[in-house]
């Protein structure tokens, strides 16, 4: 049996915008299909009795469409961000909580443990630390996207005893390097589209909501973003997948909110996610989606934006990233103005409101200017869409890595602390903290249509 642990986010502040370990999820069914038992710890689990009555715990708290507040105690900030003016906390189950589940669980042959955001290591060191405590013989693997952005750093310092950076197509072998045991699926492991359906059942059963993947990758190269060191490949499910993916969601989770985590859900999805929603538009069943990554702008065409209102999409995010045409240019070109005005258009008239919108806007990238964000949140606010500010989180293994480290006052190469968006480690003399503070303000201002 393989344990997989979804480890603790420790930062300034986390929430569960339907966030839930995809990948785990996807490997435990691999696992199972393959004929090898897994069981799930989830350190982020918003409901967990134990840590929800402990007084040491800020217990968590439901929010809109099955989001929600983690339940989080107050920790030591780590030296790299002393002197930064915010709490650090640990988000998630109560360490004790996390102790008593390992105790109760059958000794593991092996231990995956998941990293998401690379500034995230402490909570993935954390958790090795304490699964070492009880099952100290046990081989421990550490995976994800830390894992795969600061393969030196994880080895160096996660505490696991490999850090996997391959595909998944090698993993069965090394399953039975290391166990002797061969997994009878091995031919899936490579392929996405061979994937068995996610393991919902690990989750627990009030997560209210459901996570969905529809593709993998992206044919866009933004200079900021890690998606095509990520996923290199792109790979789209068909029908009957993507709704065999909601059935069970609703069966297993009793869920009726669904999240999509594709990186491009909108492009070349005519064959794939397009007849789903027809379907589910025309019979049902009544289900509302949420996008909170966002949504490919130039793919809003009128009759893409009356289906997504039709088939129930409530939560609808638009890369944006910059109104001035020139920066677009220069960052790959993924959407310039006209386009985004367009689409905002469509999406009125589809008949979504502007509660339902929001236009992500990148804040503090090397080379651009303070006035340059400001001129952006004025834009989509008088195109009626709320703008939400994302500050620029250097990413390894992107285009502007070296831009980014060459600019910024911190070690950001040696140091993934560095790499949250809350820190801002690009600010410099032309693009202050402060300067992030007051746009972010600015955003948060007025609402849609009054600026
Ligand atoms: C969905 C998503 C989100 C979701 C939630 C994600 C979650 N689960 O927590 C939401 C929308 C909330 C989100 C938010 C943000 N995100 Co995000 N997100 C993603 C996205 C698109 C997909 C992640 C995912 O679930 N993939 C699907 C699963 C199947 O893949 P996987 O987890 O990698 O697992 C696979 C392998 O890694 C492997 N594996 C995983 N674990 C293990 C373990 C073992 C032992 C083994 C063998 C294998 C293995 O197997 C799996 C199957 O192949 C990625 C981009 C990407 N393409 O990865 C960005 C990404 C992770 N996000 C990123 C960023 C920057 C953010 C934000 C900071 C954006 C912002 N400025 O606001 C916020 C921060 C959120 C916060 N503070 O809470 C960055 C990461 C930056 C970093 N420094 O690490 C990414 C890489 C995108 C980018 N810009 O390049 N995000
Ligand atoms: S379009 Fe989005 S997912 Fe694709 S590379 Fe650009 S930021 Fe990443």
């Amino acid at each position: 049996m393989i344990l997989l642990i979804n480890p603790w986010v420790h930062d300034f502040a986390a929430f569960d915008l339907w966030a839930k370990p995809m990948g785990l999820l996807f490997l435990a069914s691999l696992l199972r299909e393959g004929g090898c038992g897994a069981a799930l710890i989830d350190c982020l689990d918003r409901h967990d009795s134990f840590t929800n009555c402990h007084p040491e715990v800020m217990a968590g708290r439901d929010k809109k469409f099955g989001t929600g507040k983690y339940p989080r105690m107050r920790i030591a900030k780590p030296e790299p961000y002393a002197g930064f003016p915010r709490h650090f906390h640990r988000h998630g189950i109560h360490p004790e909580s996390f102790r008593r589940k390992l105790a109760e669980i059958d000794k593991p042959d092996m231990v995956w443990i998941t990293s998401v955001m690379t500034y995230w290591y402490p909570g993935v060191s954390e958790a090795i630390r304490m699964v070492r405590e009880v099952f100290p013989e046990v081989p421990v693997w550490l995976g994800g996207i830390y894992a795969r952005l600061c393969p030196s750093h994880a080895q160096r310092l996660s505490g696991a005893d490999r850090v996997i950076t391959e595909n998944l197509a090698g993993i069965p072998q090394m399953i039975r390097e290391q166990t002797g045991f061969s997994p009878s699926n091995e031919s899936a492991w490579g392929d996405f589209c061979s994937w068995p359906l996610p393991a919902l059942d690990l989750l627990e059963p009030a997560a209210g909501y459901a996570p969905l993947l529809t593709g993998l990758g992206c044919p866009y190269r933004c200079p900021y973003c890690a998606s095509a060191t990520l996923q290199p490949e792109r790979q789209r499910l068909g029908f009957q997948r993507i709704m065999e993916q909601i059935r069970r969601g609703q069966e297993i989770l009793g869920a009726s909110d669904f999240a999509f985590y594709d990186d491009a859900l909108l492009l070349e999805a005519e064959q794939s996610l397009r007849p789903v929603l027809e379907k589910i538009a025309r019979d049902g069943p009544k289900v509302s989606f949420h996008v909170p990554n966002a949504l490919h702008v130039r793919a809003l065409s009128r009759d893409w934006c009356d289906l997504l209102y039709a088939s129930g999409f409530r939560t609808i995010r638009l890369g944006l990233e910059t109104a001035l045409d020139g920066r677009s240019r220069q960052w790959g070109g993924k959407v310039h103005s006209e386009m985004y005005l367009e689409a905002v258009e469509n999406l009125f008239a589809a008949g979504f409101s502007k509660d339902d919108l929001g236009a992500y806007l990148i804040c503090g990238l090397p080379g651009q200017a303070p006035e340059e964000v400001a001129r952006s949140i004025g834009f989509v606010r008088q195109s009626g869409v709320r703008p939400l500010v994302a500050e620029f989180s250097p990413i390894p293994g992107t285009l502007m890595w070296n831009q980014a480290a060459a600019l910024s006052p911190f070690d950001i190469e040696a140091e993934p602390l560095y790499h949250n968006n809350t820190f801002f480690a690009c600010r410099r003399p032309d693009f202050t903290y402060t300067d992030l503070v007051a746009l972010k303000r600015l955003a948060a201002k007025t609402n849609p249509g009054e600026g």
